[in-house]
């Protein structure tokens, strides 16, 4: 594992910071009631793939602390425990997108370009459903009575996360797959 040291202390709180940044100033774009694009957990995912896992998941946290402290979580808090859910554990996890990297780099040391971008798309997945699959779960227990008549917490949970996941992933990878190839001198992938 790597030493914390002031630059990576830095670059966890400039990350933090630039996804904050894109949260506030930026709207998702949307393509139809189903799937809008949203690129906010951009700047998590490259802090993990430029300095691994465990200050990806502190800049994770950061940025979920800075969403509740600023009142920019306030439409998503329901209660203390939804709310820690929510926005400390499951922003937390975008940074096991980190997670990818060691493993390839130990298992797969041929197919160098290939390789590349399935360590970054693998790592999103991580970072991605880790996060989601906590909204699911707290949608399933807290968020059940917004259901539509007739619809269960667990479908109503299914289709609202997963809709929002998709968009987000989805986004990430095109935006990250099109800056891959500028900031990869900047990156543990290689
Ligand atoms: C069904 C349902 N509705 C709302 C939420 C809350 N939620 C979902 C996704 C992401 C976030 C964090 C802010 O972007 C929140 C609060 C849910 N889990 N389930």
């Amino acid at each position: 594992m790597q030493k914390t040291n002031v630059a990576s202390i830095a670059e966890i709180a400039l990350f933090a910071g630039l996804a904050m940044v894109l949260d506030i100033f930026t709207q998702p774009l949307s393509l139809g009631p189903w799937l809008s694009l949203s690129f906010k957990m951009v700047p998590i995912f490259i802090l993990a793939f430029r300095r691994g896992t465990r200050p990806a998941v502190l800049a994770g946290l950061i940025w979920g602390i800075l969403q509740v402290v600023t009142g920019q979580a306030a439409g998503g808090w329901l209660n203390l425990w939804q709310g820690f859910l929510e926005y400390f554990i499951a922003f937390s996890l975008i940074g096991l997108a980190g997670v990818i990297q060691p493993l390839f780099e130990q298992t797969l040391r041929k197919h160098q370009s290939l390789r590349s971008w399935t360590t970054m798309i693998l790592g999103i997945l991580v970072g991605s459903l880790s996060r989601y699959i906590v909204h699911f779960i707290a949608g399933i227990i807290f968020w059940g009575s917004y259901a539509p008549k007739g619809q269960s917490a667990l479908i109503y949970s299914a289709i609202v996360n997963g809709s929002s996941w998709l968009g987000e992933t989805l986004a990430c990878i095109i935006a990250l797959g099109l800056l891959f190839p500028f900031i990869k001198r900047f990156l543990l992938i290689s």
